[in-house]
């Protein structure tokens, strides 16, 4: 019999500046107590779930930024109920937040949590977009270079719930390395939480050619790694600024198994075939016996493009 699991992204609606830890923790629970309602097993959250994207503001005084939007521990008072409700369901989850560490580093961090409310695994985010000095002429700021450090931890992935998971974050989707690292190590689940706003800060582009792009790098990534996929948004009209939702869980074939319909507090379940991805990664993208890495060496002595051309 094929291995299953009723996996759920459970996005969130805007998060506001003026909406405390303890706001963000009642709607965390709501969207708990309904995934499992819904039967769902795994539940993946947004990026930073617990406020407001904050990198969206310049803000000069680190020891404020740190009490309001960083996490010294996980969990902490404030954040308590929320895993504590997890664990009395029996419900496995992503969920990302802001981490300070003791040694005062900064993160943008996501942690894998078992049923029984055990760390799994802990992942910090390595693709940091955005810029870290202030553009007092932009309608808002994208400040992850600012407020984070790139993370330590590398892509790694977990034997978690009858499954080889992986972790990404957000922008990290827009980079086919992270999915490949993830699927050299035999990932066959993927959780990823975003917050991508709707406008585009470096040039104008078409909101829906922004949602256009997420939806066809989630189903190459999981279609080309042979992996099951959920990305869970924070989105909706956050501080006043928009951000798409369209959270989706992808089938390694590619398909989107469930799609988020609104901006707003929502959740969509798919019982997953996990073996589906074993299939996938016995097949068509059998690595050991189709790669041909001798032949990929500039991905990893190269960052930057220059032109090479085989005829000078
Ligand atoms: N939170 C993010 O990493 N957002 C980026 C935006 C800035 C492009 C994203 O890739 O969605």
């Amino acid at each position: 019999m094929s291995r299953h699991l009723k996996i759920a992204a459970a996005q969130l609606g805007p998060l506001h500046r003026a909406d405390s830890r303890r706001v963000a923790v009642r709607r965390l629970i709501a969207l708990l107590r309904e995934a499992h309602g819904m039967g769902a097993k795994f539940v993946v959250f947004p990026e930073l779930a617990f406020t407001t994207f904050f990198p969206r503001w310049w803000m000069e005084d680190q020891a404020q930024v740190d009490e309001r939007y960083f996490e010294r521990a996980i969990p902490s008072a404030e954040t308590q109920p929320f895993f504590d409700e997890a664990k009395k369901l029996g419900i496995g989850y992503y969920i990302g937040y802001a981490e300070l560490t003791p040694e005062g580093r900064r993160f943008n961090t996501a942690v894998l949590v078992g049923p029984d409310g055990q760390l799994v695994g802990k992942y910090r985010k390595v693709h940091l977009p955005g810029h870290a000095e202030h553009k007092p002429q932009a309608a808002f700021q994208h400040l992850e270079k600012k407020y984070f450090e790139v993370g330590d931890l590398g892509f790694r992935v977990w034997r978690f719930m009858d499954t080889i998971t992986g972790m990404l974050i957000c922008n990290d989707r827009r980079w086919p390395e992270a999915f490949r690292v993830l699927a050299l190590q035999g990932a066959e689940l993927v959780a990823l939480g975003f917050n991508t706003p709707t406008e585009n800060l470096h040039y104008p582009e078409p909101p829906a050619l922004r949602v256009h792009h997420h939806l066809i790098m989630a189903q190459s990534m999981a279609f080309q790694n042979a992996t099951w996929l959920v990305e869970t948004a924070k989105c909706g009209l956050e501080d006043g600024f928009r951000m798409f939702g369209h959270s989706v869980i992808v089938a390694p074939t590619g398909e989107i198994a469930a799609k988020t319909a609104t901006e707003d507090d929502e959740v969509v379940v798919f019982n997953a075939d996990i073996d589906l991805a074993q299939n996938l990664k016995q097949t068509m993208f059998n690595f050991a016996a189709h790669r041909r890495p001798e032949h990929y060496k500039l991905i990893v002595e190269r960052v930057g493009a220059e032109v090479t051309p085989a005829n000078p």
